[in-house]
């Protein structure tokens, strides 16, 4: 047996997550991925009125603060067979848009750059130098010697008194860093901008949202938003999509290029093998076979050979997890019967549930998109792809990997974005047409079943629905960070993040940085992975960030 290094928690995420690895010369030889936390929401909803579950389900996150009520409101409207007006699905379509560009700039910048950034690092900039060099790559509305001087004068009055805040507890001066002082003190600098701009991207969510976090503007029929279908909002809206956009475009890409340049051989590191897509953003009426990003499912990285996604073929394991049962269903049979016994790595260790697609562990989110989209031939996402191979001269198979994800993550971000303006003037096209409609009736049935499947920020998310006598019979969600956090299965089949930290170089076991930033690029999210904090968790597992 190898050293086992266990990080725990793992911060700057969502939740309570518990990595364990074991490592033999060097090198990440096997991985253990487990959820902390029990949450019961799902036993919360039985015998509730259905309308109810959008709003318990949408507590389930403040982070992916809009996609379990979408997914929930879809999944009555597919039971009860109801379809919603055009401009209903348009306002769907941009608030989840929204929700990307928010999300994914947060992800970035402030969950995921300090793998990257050594902070302390940039203590050594010129900043006259940073100043070229950001010239060089970005397109910023703010730089010049002064101000970088200015960053990193803050930066080292945080250091100097030892308050280092948010940049508190990592690796500074691990020799896993590669940024010169000057890309360090540039990162550092559009963190800080960062945090301005998610704060008013945030804003586009109450436009049409009333809030945010947690939405109020849905309704199984379509929207209640109809007073603010005014040209003034409109305008309001757009002004700040058009800001939040020039910030992906003109600084959040070509960072992620520049430090992409830096750490190339990350683009051999950290791959999976399977990846499931839903398709999100229907373009028409049609639904799903109209989707902006399309669904597909890639077996093996053969991802010339998408096939159909057929949601029949999900179902959840438990042998591994501390929940009854042995059995794996689909959602529509799932069962949440908390039974938790003590943490066992040959046996069950985590709360979270292991999804399995034809009984397959298969890696969502950003990359399986991209490359779905990618491998269907989708010309705007095509020439992303390619153009972003060709200027850091890397092969296809570089997609394959941590710095492939966390890559697909910011590309997805500027096309969804830029989809974005056209859903806009469609809106505006129906409003100057007098087609002003947002809602279908219609009646709570005594029966139903359905679905609810959207592709959302981390990845494909479904919410499963029973109706009996009006009332929820069962309820059950698969989230993405279920799918790619979830331990292992009945067969013994590894979950995406425990394969993909298989073979990661470690350079210092007591400093595992390089565990982070794979773990990381999956942008976890443990709140929505596993549906009460058990009181005692936190006495039973002693916090170990070696
Ligand atoms: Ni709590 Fe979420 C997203 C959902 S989880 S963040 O995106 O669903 O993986
Ligand atoms: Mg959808």
């Amino acid at each position: 047996m190898g050293q086992i290094i266990t990080i725990d928690p793992v911060t700057r995420i969502e939740g309570h997550l518990r990595i364990e690895v074991e490592v033999e010369n060097g090198i990440v030889k096997d991985a253990w991925s487990s959820g902390q936390m029990f949450r019961g929401i799902e036993i919360i909803l039985q015998g509730r009125d259905p309308r109810d579950a959008p709003l318990f389900v949408q507590r389930s996150c403040g982070v992916c603060t809009y996609v379990h009520y979408l997914s929930s409101v879809e999944a009555i409207e597919d039971a009860v067979g109801i379809k919603i007006p055009d401009n209903a699905r348009i306002i769907r379509n941009l608030l989840h848009g929204a929700q990307f560009q928010h999300d994914h700039i947060v992800h970035f910048y402030h969950l995921h750059a300090l793998d990257w950034v050594d902070v302390v690092n940039a203590l050594k900039a010129d900043p006259k130098a940073t100043a070229t060099l950001a010239d060089n790559v970005s397109n910023a509305p703010w730089g010049g010697a002064s101000y970088f001087k200015r960053v990193q004068e803050r930066v080292k009055s945080f250091v100097d008194s030892g308050q280092l805040g948010p940049f508190a507890n990592a690796y500074w001066g691990h020799p896993a860093y590669k940024l010169s002082p000057e890309a360090d003190l540039m990162a550092v600098s559009h963190y800080i901008e960062a945090l301005r701009v998610q704060a008013r991207a945030a804003k586009l969510h109450a436009i049409f949202g009333a809030k945010n976090p947690h939405l109020q503007s849905l309704v199984a029929g379509g929207v209640t938003c109809a007073a603010d279908l005014k040209p003034d909002r409109v305008a309001e809206f757009k002004y700040l999509w058009k800001e939040t956009q020039e910030f992906i475009k003109n600084v959040y890409i070509p960072d992620v290029l520049a430090v992409a340049g830096f750490y190339k051989d990350w683009g051999a590191i950290g791959g999976t093998a399977n990846y499931l897509a839903y398709g999100d953003f229907p373009q028409t009426g049609e639904g799903s076979s109209s989707d902006l990003m399309p669904g597909g499912v890639i077996y093996q990285r053969k991802f010339t050979d998408v096939q159909k996604m057929d949601d029949k073929k999900i179902t959840e394991h438990v042998a591994r997890s501390w929940y009854e049962g042995k059995k794996d269903l689909h959602p529509y049979k799932g069962v949440t019967e908390p039974d938790y016994s003590d943490y066992d790595r040959g046996g069950r260790y985590s709360w979270i549930k292991a999804p399995r697609y034809d009984g397959k562990a298969t890696e969502v989110g950003p990359l399986a998109r991209v490359l779905v989209a990618y491998g269907k031939g989708d010309p705007g996402v095509k020439k992303l792809v390619d153009d972003t191979l060709a200027h850091l001269s890397v092969p296809a198979t570089a997609l394959f990997s941590t710095l492939g994800r966390t890559a697909a993550r910011a590309l997805e971000t500027v096309f969804i974005g830029n989809a974005m303006e056209n859903w806009l003037n469609e809106l505006v096209g129906n409003l100057t047409k007098g087609d002003d409609s947002t809602y279908t009736p219609w009646e709570m049935p005594d029966k139903g079943m359905g679905r609810g499947l959207n592709d959302v920020p981390r990845g494909a998310l479904g919410h499963w629905i029973e109706i009996d006598k009006g009332k929820i019979k069962n309820y059950q969600y698969v989230v993405p960070s279920t799918w790619n956090l979830g331990p292992r299965d009945a067969k013994g089949q590894l979950g995406p993040v425990e394969e993909a930290l298989i073979g990661t170089p470690i350079a210092d076991p007591k400093r595992p940085v390089e565990v982070l930033r794979t773990v990381h690029s999956f942008d976890p999210c443990i709140a929505c992975a596993i549906h009460v904090i058990d009181p005692n968790s936190n006495e039973v597992y002693k916090v170990k960030a070696l």
